[in-house]
């Protein structure tokens, strides 16, 4: 067999993993792209075929390996078995609450994160910020994506809302129902793009899947009338092919997050308040009562909304205790004003460069 990359542009693939290839692996492996994950199987597809493989194996080098939705695995062309994982240009994962196992892999190679919410109850300003986090964290593209705006008078008050999350955020107010909706959302479904969507349960995440793809193929039910919750309808992990030659996954909606490992993520999100931090005259200031505190100061004068640095307070701490727990260094905790203060400085470093 011989890998046509041609080919595999309908995939999804690009550049980024073509440079991963040895001349060895082109004239003979099968790159496939994992579609969907199942308990004991992942779903793996290319040009030239459709199979289950299994989601551990070990790799050329005898070292163990998983995969997860989205990654691109390089099967011996005789056994059909993985022997190569390539890198990812972005990974998603997360850490069940209270565990304190491996991180579970939710999904690879994403270029775009559809943050889903609706015109009702589940709009959270605190909730769309962790998300947020998350996207920033994995290095993809957020986009704001509120449904159910068919249902309300005035859907530009929550766009509003969440455009104040973060300057220069994408917001888009749709009713996931309707094929005009495709038009607004075209620009990131176009060939060798990947989009992953995250929201609550009954939001209409799989709904905008079916409009998207003109399909109505996957099942989708109401929310429950007293609380406005959605029923967790979909169970699986599964990649979508779209019209316009992109791929888009539908997933559960998500009962908890945990936010570990993603201190960059809250730098990006927070970089306003990590600057002022910067400028605050002693480098350990708790931003409660010391002087020359520009925390304090911007507080003051408005320049700094006060729940945005309650929520970001909370987030940090989270975020800290979450990271120094899993990693089993309590003592972290109490450094973490300082390593706040290092992060600033690296980022600086890093920004200068
Ligand atoms: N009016 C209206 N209804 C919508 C819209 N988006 C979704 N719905 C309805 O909301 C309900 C839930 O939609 P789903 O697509 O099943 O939600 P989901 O996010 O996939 O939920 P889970 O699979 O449980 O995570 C369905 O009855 C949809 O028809 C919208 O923009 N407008
Ligand atoms: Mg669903
Ligand atoms: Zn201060």
């Amino acid at each position: 067999m011989t890998i046509h990359l041609d080919d595999l542009a309908e995939f999804g693939w690009n550049l980024f993993f073509s440079t991963q290839l040895d001349p060895d692996d082109i004239s003979k492996a099968v790159a496939v792209r994992v579609m969907a994950v199942h308990r004991n199987a992942l779903e793996v597809a290319g040009p030239d075929l459709a199979q289950k493989v299994p989601p551990y194996f070990l790799d050329e080098n005898g070292e163990p390996d998983n995969a997860t939705v989205g990654d691109w695995l390089l099967l011996d062309p005789q056994t059909l078995r993985p022997y190569r994982r390539l890198h990812r240009k972005s990974l998603f994962q997360r850490r069940a609450a209270g565990t304190q196992n491996k991180p579970q892999l939710i999904a690879a190679n994403i270029d775009t994160l559809f943050i889903v919410t609706s015109c009702n109850q589940d709009f959270n300003i605190a909730r769309l910020e962790r998300y947020l986090v998350m996207a920033r964290e994995a290095d993809v593209n957020p986009v704001i994506i509120i449904t159910k705006a068919d249902l309300v008078d005035a859907p530009q008050e929550y766009v509003q809302a969440a455009s104040k999350l973060q300057p220069g955020l994408l917001v888009e107010a749709l009713n996931a129902r309707d094929p005009k909706c495709i038009d607004h959302l075209a620009p990131w479904c176009t060939q060798g793009q990947t989009i992953a969507m995250i929201g609550s349960s009954g939001v209409g995440k799989s709904t905008l899947v079916n409009t998207l793809s003109g399909t109505q193929k996957i099942p989708t039910q109401d929310i429950r009338e007293d609380d406005g919750k959605g029923r967790h309808t979909t169970s699986g992990r599964t990649l979508y092919r779209l019209p316009g030659g992109g791929w888009i996954m539908d997933t559960p909606g998500m009962r908890e997050l945990q936010l570990t490992d993603v201190k960059a993520g809250i730098e990006t999100v927070f970089a306003d308040i990590l600057e002022l931090q910067g400028q605050c005259k002693f480098n350990d200031c708790q931003h409660e009562a010391e002087p020359g505190c520009a925390v304090m100061a911007a507080l003051d004068k408005g320049d700094l909304d006060a729940e945005r640095y309650g929520r970001w307070k909370k987030l940090a701490a989270e975020e800290a205790f979450n990271t120094s727990t899993q990693i089993g260094r309590r003592s972290r905790d109490r450094n973490f004003g300082k390593s706040i203060k290092n992060a600033l400085k690296a980022k600086r470093k890093r920004d200068k460069e």
